[in-house]
């Protein structure tokens, strides 16, 4: 095993139990399995996801006490001894598949997001709020060395997650794909690498501030749901028939009913964003007669990782991020559940 200096103790985020108080505090800096790497996490990104594991919205059995966050960027520091392909220095990216089997029937055929094995990163293994993270080599994600790493950072949940919802989505160039949540974290990188992969992408989300973000984004047309009283109209409206794809981001049911109407015939609407005990309610006739598919997409492999960073290494995609502190993830949550973010919250772990 090599290493370079690495502290005994560091500052994390950690909760006892859902709901209980999220307690900034100093804790032992953790040790790498044979099959991890130790990676000097200096960058985090909140993911919405992080918020529902903390109010214990999923039935997800998390491990406790827990550190959450999963959009990580950072330095490797320290190699487990079976650690192949890394090494002290490298730049590593720690994503919410922290570890799978690779040898059930899905890992087999890359879709590792169904591994019944799999390990959560801030769900069933301490995650990225705190200075130091340990990560399974195989699942965690080579950075190029010059990346920015505050910037990458939403890549390695929310951009990986969108980028695979958009390919589930089976659109060609040209056609519509409406984004269901447009301006939170995944929302915002959903509109890039839709325009970059040659849609014409329509948000649904509120306020000015959030339009404003949308347009300088590269989005076309978008509806404020608090002020379009007939959202499924205007959709179909502006799109002459139906949009072609939907990517539900959104944390609401109801939005996500209505995608299934404003889809156009043939479509596909990608349910992405997971409200706590919620149905996706689809009317039969309409989906019926239209042949709409409704499918479910979960986060992304290592070949959608690789992918979705390449994007945003060729400045196809950005990340628009605002840079807090650590110590600041509760009173972020707060912002997140009450809908207030725009864009991404990226956490300096050091602060
Ligand atoms: O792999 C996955 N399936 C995956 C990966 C990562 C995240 C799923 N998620 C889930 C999260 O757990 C969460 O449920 O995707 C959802 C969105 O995550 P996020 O982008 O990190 O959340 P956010 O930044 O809070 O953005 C949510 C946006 O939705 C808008 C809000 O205004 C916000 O901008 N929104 C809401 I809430 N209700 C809306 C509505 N009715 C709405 N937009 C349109 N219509
Ligand atoms: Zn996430």
């Amino acid at each position: 095993m090599s290493s370079q200096a690495i502290p005994k103790s560091q500052k994390a985020i950690v909760f006892y139990e859902t709901n209980g108080k999220l307690e900034y505090k100093d804790i032992a800096v953790p040790e790498p399995k044979a099959n991890e790497i130790l990676v000097h996490v200096k960058y985090s990104g909140v993911c919405h996801s992080d918020l529902h594991a903390w109010r214990g919205d999923w039935p997800f059995q998390l491990k406790f006490p827990l550190i959450g966050g999963h959009e990580g960027a950072g330095v490797v520091v320290k190699l487990g001894s079976n650690v192949k392909g890394w090494k002290v220095g490298d730049l590593a990216g720690i994503k919410w598949l922290n570890g799978t089997c690779m040898s059930c029937e899905y890992c087999e055929v890359g879709n590792e997001s169904q591994c019944p094995h799999l390990d959560g990163t801030g769900f069933t293994h301490d995650g990225t709020f705190q200075e130091y993270a340990t990560a399974d080599a195989v699942q965690a994600a080579h950075l190029p060395q010059n990346v920015d790493l505050p910037e990458v950072a939403p890549i390695l949940c929310a951009g990986v997650t969108v980028y695979k919802a958009l390919k589930r989505a089976n659109l060609i160039p040209g056609q519509w794909v409406t984004i269901s949540g447009a301006c939170g974290g995944l929302g915002s990188l959903a509109i890039q690498y839709a325009t970059a992969m040659g849609y014409r992408v329509i948000g649904i989300d509120e306020g000015e501030t959030k339009k404003r973000l949308f347009e300088g984004l590269g989005g076309e047309i978008f509806i404020d749901f608090t002020k379009e009283k007939d959202i499924v109209g205007a959709v179909i409206k502006a799109t002459d028939g139906g949009s072609h794809g939907v990517v539900n981001v959104s944390v609401s049911e109801a939005a996500i009913e209505a995608s299934t109407r404003y889809c156009r015939p043939n479509g596909t609407v990608v349910l992405v964003g997971m409200p706590a005990h919620a149905y996706c309610k689809s009317d039969i006739f309409n989906q019926v007669v239209k042949s709409i598919s409704i499918v479910g997409s979960c986060v992304g492999n290592r070949a959608d990782t690789r992918e979705a960073l390449d994007f945003f290494a060729r400045h196809l995609v950005k990340s628009p991020i605002r840079l807090a502190g650590l110590s600041d993830v509760p009173k972020i949550f707060e912002e997140m559940e009450n809908g207030d973010i725009v864009g991404r919250y990226v956490v300096d772990t050091s602060k």
